[in-house]
């Protein structure tokens, strides 16, 4: 058997989560149209029978202003390191600047890179041809690939370039396990895609959830976080006017956990405020964001 380790790396909101559900067909980690929604790194692994290939979705590499985007940053490079490739993936529609200059110069230069042009469906013929060559200055041993993951467009050609330079080794995880994390993580993950995508700006990059418990009946699951904002102004953001924001987000929430947990959910929301968590080691650590 083939197996190895494949990090997806790049600036945030470029499609490294988009990228790694469609590699393996499910989701596995959450997306939105914000910055910064992944926070973990999250293994993602695939498994044909012949290759086992373990897919590490990261946090985008960013300017951190607070502790939990420096333990982010350190995560998704940290990410990068023992690896068998890299997946470096960047917006085409976007221009270079010195954060992809930072990235260029943190990654090494041993380990096997694919640079994935991705969201190429937002550009035109010659833009895409533009900014590949210039990405093949920056990385002269890397393979430049196009991708849409989005249309689904050079997910296969990627999966291919990769199963190539895949060495023999064991399975390292169970043939049927698809990802690290366990269903909590999940939950709160998909209660905190809700919020991102349903408050504005500021507040979803600084609230966190925390799933408290989780109790399985022979029908249903009962489930109680806490969703943990930075100040008191945010709490009430997040319950909106009469409860309806929150109830909103707890509707979506549910409907998704009832199709992945194939079992009728209740699910409780409670909002509390702990000022400055974001820089807050006990909280960070409490939150599994080490
Ligand atoms: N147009 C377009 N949008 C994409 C593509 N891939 C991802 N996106 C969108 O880009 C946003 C960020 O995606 P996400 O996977 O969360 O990015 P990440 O922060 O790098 O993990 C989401 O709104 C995605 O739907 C693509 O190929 N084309
Ligand atoms: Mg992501």
């Amino acid at each position: 058997m083939k197996s190895g380790f494949v990090s997806i790396v790049g600036r945030p909101n470029v499609g490294k989560s988009t990228i790694l559900n469609a590699l393996l067909e499910r989701k596995i980690s959450i997306v939105t149209e914000k910055a910064q929604t992944t926070r973990n790194a999250i293994k993602g692994i695939y498994d044909d029978g012949e290759y086992q290939i373990i897919f590490i979705d990261t946090p985008g590499i960013h300017k951190a202003h607070h502790s939990l985007g420096k333990i982010m940053n350190h995560d998704a490079l940290d990410s990068a390191k023992d690896v068998d490739a890299i997946v470096l993936v960047v917006d085409a529609s976007r221009k270079i600047d010195e954060g992809d200059m930072f990235i260029n110069e943190s990654l090494s230069k041993n380990i096997p890179t694919y640079v994935v042009i991705n969201k190429i469906d937002l550009v035109r013929i010659d833009q895409a041809q533009d900014i590949k060559a210039k990405y093949q200055v920056l990385y002269p041993k890397a393979k430049i690939l196009e991708m849409s993951a989005l249309e689904n467009f050079g997910l296969d050609t990627l999966l291919n370039e990769i199963k190539s330079i895949i060495p023999e080794g064991p399975r390292y995880f169970d043939q049927d396990a698809i990802t690290d994390k366990d269903s909590s993580f999940f939950v709160s993950e998909v209660i905190r895609e809700k919020l991102l995508n349903l408050l504005k700006e500021e507040v979803p990059h600084n609230l966190a959830v925390r799933v408290d418990e989780i109790k399985h009946k022979s029908e249903s699951v009962m489930i109680h976080a806490t969703i943990i904002v930075d100040r008191d102004s945010h709490k009430g953001i997040v319950i909106g006017k009469d409860g309806k924001r929150i109830k909103a987000i707890g509707t979506k929430a549910r409907k998704e956990l009832e199709e992945y947990f194939q079992k009728r959910i209740f699910l409780e929301l409670f909002v509390s405020v702990k000022e400055d968590w974001l820089n807050n080691p006990r909280i960070l650590k409490e939150l599994g964001y080490k």
